[in-house]
């Protein structure tokens, strides 16, 4: 056994008593609960505090990135013809390798490290979810970052997250945490009001799922406003999200968590 020093047991010590706001409850309110329900999405102020996600940050930091070919090909159309137009160009489709300032991600901590397990699985994060679902117990599923570059990082598509994630049911959440503080030149997350009352739209990749549904384009874009650190927004599975680019210096950073229902 690793003797432990008396300094290093009095930081330890100090670390677990900063985690230990993961252990507080988190009282959603009514009408979020209600937003989720009714229009898709929720906003949870104040979730994380600034000691957990200083921690995050730290641990994330140590983290590999989600290698490029883990990642679907993306398909937004950069130009070219069309099926119909054979005498053009051939149409061209920008993918993550060609997107220098695509997001990045790391994913899967919770898996394999014990803290992002505690964050994720906490009374504050996972009593939230349960909340939201109306539910006494959810599974929970994974966690991710998504790391948008400062200096022109490229917009997220609107998108579901059902095709990426499907499982034999509807009804998963993501509950996305600010880990700075996010401006609305940044790309906060948005959504498409009430989307997720339809049915799954299929992969989208890097391509506005609004293009191939052209009904959605009379949706109503909510949220994608400023957050403090440590607030959080939330989504279904089925909810058509997206993010603007990153007109700032500032990595945009966000650690989600998604919950599923269990019978
Ligand atoms: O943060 C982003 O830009 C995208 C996040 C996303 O797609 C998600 O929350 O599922």
């Amino acid at each position: 056994m690793t003797p432990v020093s008396g300094a290093t047991r009095e930081v330890r010590n100090e670390q677990e008593r900063d985690l230990a706001f993961l252990d507080s409850a988190y009282t959603v309110p009514d009408a979020e609960i209600a937003n989720l329900h009714e229009h898709g999405w929720a906003r949870l102020p104040g979730l994380l505090n600034a000691e957990v996600v200083a921690e995050l940050r730290r641990r994330l930091a140590d983290e590999p990135l989600r290698p490029l070919d883990a990642l679907g090909k993306s398909y937004r159309k950069l130009g070219g013809n069309t099926a119909a137009d054979t005498d053009s160009e051939p149409v061209k489709f920008l993918d993550h390798e060609l997107d220098s300032k695509h997001n990045q991600n790391h994913e899967g901590m919770a898996w394999r490290n014990p803290f992002f397990r505690r964050v994720g699985t906490s009374r504050r994060v996972a009593g939230a979810a349960v909340q939201l679902m109306r539910r006494d117990r959810a599974v929970f599923i994974q966690d991710i970052s998504f790391f948008k570059p400062g200096g022109g990082g490229s917009p997220t598509a609107m998108h579901q997250d059902y095709a990426s994630w499907p499982f034999d049911r509807k009804g998963a959440i993501t509950i996305w945490i600010a880990l700075v503080d996010v401006s609305e030149d940044m790309g906060p997350l948005a959504y498409l009001e009430d989307s997720h009352r339809e049915g799954p739209l299929g992969l989208a990749g890097k391509l506005d799922i609004r293009s191939t549904y052209p009904h959605l384009a009379d949706a109503k874009v909510v949220a994608g406003r400023a957050l403090k650190a440590g607030d959080a927004q939330v989504h279904w599975d089925l909810t058509v999200h997206g993010a603007g680019p990153n007109a700032t210096d500032v990595v945009r950073e966000a650690y989600l968590t998604r919950f599923t229902g269990a019978t």
